[in-house]
């Protein structure tokens, strides 16, 4: 299917007015320069479309942030302002960004205290669909992100439009997803009603209602029950539908900020054809249902071939009122109420094992130099969530030189998936049903219940980074370690 090269010239002028009026749209010719950016971070009065006000995290006075668009290999300079009462930093998700620039706290830099500013700067690249983070305690979930798209130098095109949804979990409430709501027992069961800690409370007072022990005053949070799902900031039906036309190409960029829930997705009415995943190109392929878990992109692009309104929905987030869905309408169908899909068993999923780096990219042959077991467990009777039984910060290193290829073998001891994701570098994912060239470019992979999945990286990134899994409750709760550089 020749979806690259087709009405270039014809590409989304709508979304490129919209960047701009945001003042994020490298301007024409800048290449070379600087784009200035500046991201403020403060507490800001919320509105979903839906439910009531509340206060939450957020980069602007919105969330998601605003989108920032730049051109591969074009230099940013983020300016970080941090307005709220505690510190924070931003992680630049899936961008191989110098070590001191990642945004960990107290692994790459120190967090950024209330009142102070940090500059993050760095060369973006390569092209891709990315986010923006704060990496510091729960902000994630209470609404610190934001997309970062990198434009390919040489503009491939051939879409008709372009929409960059991001997709995220909130509980409709002062603090988001830290709010005093009910929340999950690491089971997946109720726990009842927990105080939890760290807000206005000092100190969780979890406990009541639990069946098993206690959790420690000082423990982490679990994952609370999630209110609604909201693609862009807006829980469906009060987000702006995809407006398109018959015969359109349509380009979307889905990206998954949520702090612990995955999403599988379908446009009623049509087939989606997976471009990329994190950003990195995959020989095209169509099916009816998309995976994103927690930190993972995917950029699909559908024809509208079959004019009515219809809704990009996900399965399993709750129906009608709470689930996530945006509507796609069809010019002169705007009367018409959208139609969602229907799941079903026979539907195709698109999994890891159906697609195919676009492009053979070199990936070194044989027996990886460092080959680590990493053993993915919690959840049972326990808040704590481990790899080989230890809790970050006292997890074990990961060390590795400089140029040699490192094999991650995860092995999910838990009954619940667990999105891998590694700082600074991409990984392949091991699949010997092909030539190494041909494995998938990712920085996330989900590592299924009771599964085995294994990644090789090549060390190409001088540093400390970090390496955990992305469902934020998790990686708080203890699941991360580091990957350190040591001499050849
Ligand atoms: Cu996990």
């Amino acid at each position: 299917m020749d979806y690259t090269r087709r009405r270039f010239l014809h590409t989304s002028l709508s979304a490129l007015a919209g960047a701009a009026a945001t003042g994020l749209w490298p301007m024409p010719g800048l290449a070379a320069t600087e784009q200035r950016v500046e991201l403020v971070a403060q507490e800001s009065r919320i509105n979903l479309g839906r439910g009531p006000d509340f206060t939450a995290y957020a980069f602007n006075g919105q969330t998601p942030g605003p989108v920032i668009r730049v051109r591969e290999g074009q230099r940013l300079n983020i300016s970080l302002k941090n307005r709220l009462l505690r510190p924070t930093t931003i992680h630049w998700h899936g961008l191989p960004v110098p070590n001191s620039m990642d945004g960990v706290p107290d692994v790459t830099q120190a967090a950024v205290p209330p009142g102070e500013s940090f500059s993050y700067r760095f060369r973006a690249r390569p092209a891709g669909t990315y986010f923006y983070h704060s990496h510091f305690g729960y902000q994630l979930d209470q609404g610190l992100y934001g997309a970062l798209i990198v434009e390919p130098t040489r503009p491939v095109g051939g879409w008709d439009r372009e929409e960059v949804l991001l997709l995220a979990d909130w509980v409709v409430a002062d603090g988001g997803g830290t709010a005093t709501v009910p929340r999950r027992s690491p089971m997946g069961g109720m726990m009842g009603r927990g105080m939890m800690g760290r807000g206005m409370m000092g100190r969780g007072m979890m406990g009541r209602g639990m069946r098993r022990g206690t959790l420690p005053p000082d423990g982490p949070l679990t994952e609370p029950y999630y209110q609604g799902y909201a693609v862009n900031g807006h829980l469906y039906p009060s987000g702006p539908p995809i407006r398109v036309k018959k015969g359109d190409k349509v380009r979307l960029r889905l990206i998954n900020a949520s702090s612990s829930t995955t999403y599988d997705l379908c446009l009623a009415g049509h087939r989606l054809t997976v471009l990329a995943l994190d950003g990195q190109d995959v020989t095209p392929k169509t099916f009816d249902v998309v995976r994103l878990a927690m930190g993972e992109r995917v950029d699909v692009e559908f024809v509208a071939d079959n004019p009515g309104a219809w809704l990009l929905q996900a399965h399993d987030t709750g129906l009608g009122e709470s689930g996530l869905a945006v509507a796609v309408v069809y010019q002169g169908r705007q009367n018409s109420p959208p139609k969602g899909p229907r799941f079903h068993p026979g539907l195709s999923l698109a999994t890891y094992w159906d697609l195919a780096a676009a492009r053979p990219k070199a990936h070194p042959a044989g027996n990886p130099q460092r080959w680590y077991r990493q053993v993915l467990s919690g959840g049972m009777h326990s808040p704590y969530w481990s790899i080989n039984g230890r809790l970050y910060p006292d997890s074990e290193r990961l060390s590795a030189a400089p140029g040699e290829k490192v094999r991650l073998s995860y092995f999910n001891r838990s009954m619940i998936a667990h999105p891998m994701h590694l700082h600074g570098h991409f990984f392949r994912v091991v699949n010997y049903a092909l030539p190494p060239e041909r494995w998938l470019v990712k920085d996330t992979a989900i590592v299924e219940p009771m599964r085995r999945l294994d990644v090789e990286f090549v060390a190409d990134n001088p540093g400390n980074w970090f390496h955990h899994c992305h469902n934020l409750y998790h990686m708080e709760a203890g699941m991360a370690n580091l990957v350190t550089y040591t001499r050849a």
